[in-house]
């Protein structure tokens, strides 16, 4: 009997620490500084290859970055202004989009340098 009231006290003490904090599942800063990473990566590869694309190309890799960008936007107004810990799952999840898009984009002008 003591054992079960000491495991109640002890589940109740868990689960109240875990509420104020409850936030701290999802990993977002960790997920925007990959997806601006990988973001940062395809401008800057962009920059050294000026004269190699059609100006078609190069407006259909900008126009999945700023895909990109606008998805992390959105991650981080989630992120930061939260109603609640169903926001941090929807940045999350926009956070995981924009590093798509911006791989996405990689690929694109990969290929277009081939
Ligand atoms: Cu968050």
């Amino acid at each position: 009997m003591n054992k079960m009231k000491w495991f109640f006290a002890a589940s109740a003490a868990a689960l109240m620490l875990q509420l104020p904090t409850g936030a701290q599942a999802f990993d977002c800063p960790n997920r925007f500084e990959a997806a601006q990473a990988a973001i940062d990566k395809v401008i800057g590869d962009m920059k050294n290859m000026e004269g190699k694309m059609t100006g078609e190309q190069h407006a259909l890799v900008h126009a999945l970055l700023d895909d990109a960008k606008q998805h992390l936007a959105g991650a981080k107004h989630n992120h930061e202004k939260p109603q609640g810990v169903y926001d941090h799952a929807r940045s999350v999840g926009k956070a995981g989009a924009a590093l798509s898009y911006a791989e996405a984009a990689d690929m694109l002008h990969q290929k277009y340098m081939m």
